[in-house]
């Protein structure tokens, strides 16, 4: 007779969906090596692979400033804030790897225009103004977006967070810097700052996603503790914050529809255009087809180092085995 296998607690730990939905209960962390729903692993791919390259794209409107910044000082920040988000890419695509996709896939798919990136990043930065608007209202929506993420319930993807979210801040507050200096210098600098405001408002709402009803992931997202907050309340999050700071600032956001909702407790605005937005998706918007083109590029000129780095590589893995 055939020995029947022995139940024992272990066996019930492993027991892939079980385990799973008692991790997720108790809001606790899946790591790599558990066991995960293909859907699981299948949105989260999606998510911190959308993200890893937003990072990347993300530094081009930025970059291209930092040969114009207007003194060595600034010239100084921008280029390490460029860097930073070069790294925030780099945890990113190594925490997409521990769930089984390599990264030279998820950057073939990026530089063939197959992958999304943050909407945001399909706009030009045409002022030293932009780099303050940026940094104040784009990173400011990306950490009201990514605090939430630390404790996302993906191990590696929660942690990243917490890095990336600290470097966030700094971004933020050097780009107040640059609006509020401009705001009190010449009424041209006021108004360029102005002007920069009025241009990254809506499109830095739009990084928040689509509208709650019209959001096919976030219930289950949220279900599964990757998304704390819906999309809808953590834009309404964010504009209350910018209400507060653009006072500050001595500036005014470019809608005059917002207000505190003291039943739903809720910041309302206008609507954005959301037609706009499905537009950049779909890869229309203003400087779509210049990122994967500048992408592309910098991914052909770098071929060289990855070669050198992998031979590299190979002769230590090689003299490490003849040592042994
Ligand atoms: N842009 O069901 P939904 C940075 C897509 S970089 C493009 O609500 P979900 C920085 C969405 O992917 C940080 N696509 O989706 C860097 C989905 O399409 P698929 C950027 C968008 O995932 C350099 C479809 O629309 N932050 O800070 O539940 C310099 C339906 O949406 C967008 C992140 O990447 C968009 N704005 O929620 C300075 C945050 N919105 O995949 C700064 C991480 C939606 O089904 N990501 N889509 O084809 C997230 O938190 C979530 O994925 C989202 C969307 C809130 C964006």
């Amino acid at each position: 007779m055939e020995a029947q296998p022995v139940l024992v607690e272990t066996d019930v730990d492993t027991d892939g969906q079980a385990n799973f939905d008692r991790i997720i209960a108790q809001d606790s962390r899946i790591e790599p090596r558990d066991w995960m729903p293909a859907a699981y692993r299948k949105t989260l791919l999606r998510q911190i692979s959308q993200h890893a390259h937003s990072e990347i794209i993300g530094m081009q409107p930025e970059a291209n400033w930092i040969s114009r910044a207007p003194s060595l000082k600034r010239k100084a920040i921008l280029m390490a804030k460029v860097q930073d988000e070069a790294g925030h890419g780099l945890y990113l695509y190594s925490a997409a790897e521990t769930l089984g996709q390599s990264r030279d896939q998820m950057m073939a798919d990026l530089i063939a225009g197959k992958a999304r990136y943050s909407s945001i990043f399909n706009y030009p930065a045409r002022s030293w103004a932009d780099m303050g608007a940026i940094g104040w209202l784009v990173d400011g929506a990306a950490i009201c977006n990514q605090v939430p993420l630390c404790r996302a319930s993906y191990g590696p993807y929660g942690r990243a967070m917490v890095r990336v979210c600290k470097e966030e801040s700094f971004h933020q507050r050097q780009g107040f810097e640059i609006l509020l200096e401009l705001s009190q210098g010449t009424p041209e600098q006021k108004q360029m700052a102005q002007d920069a405001v009025n241009r990254w408002y809506a499109p830095s709402l739009m990084m928040f996603g689509p509208p709650d009803d019209d959001s096919p992931n976030s219930r289950q997202s949220m279900a599964w503790n990757i998304k704390r907050f819906s999309n809808d309340e953590l834009r309404s999050r964010f504009v209350g914050m910018m209400v507060e700071q653009v006072r500050v600032l001595g500036l005014t956001l470019p809608d005059s529809e917002i207000r505190f909702n003291a039943d739903t407790k809720m910041w309302e605005h206008s609507e954005l255009d959301w037609q706009e937005f499905k537009e950049v998706l779909a890869g229309r918007g203003p400087c779509n087809a210049q990122r994967l083109e500048r992408r592309r590029d910098a991914h052909d000129d770098g071929a060289w180092v990855r070669e050198a780095a992998a031979a590299y590589a190979e002769r230590q893995a090689v003299a490490t085995e003849s040592a042994a």
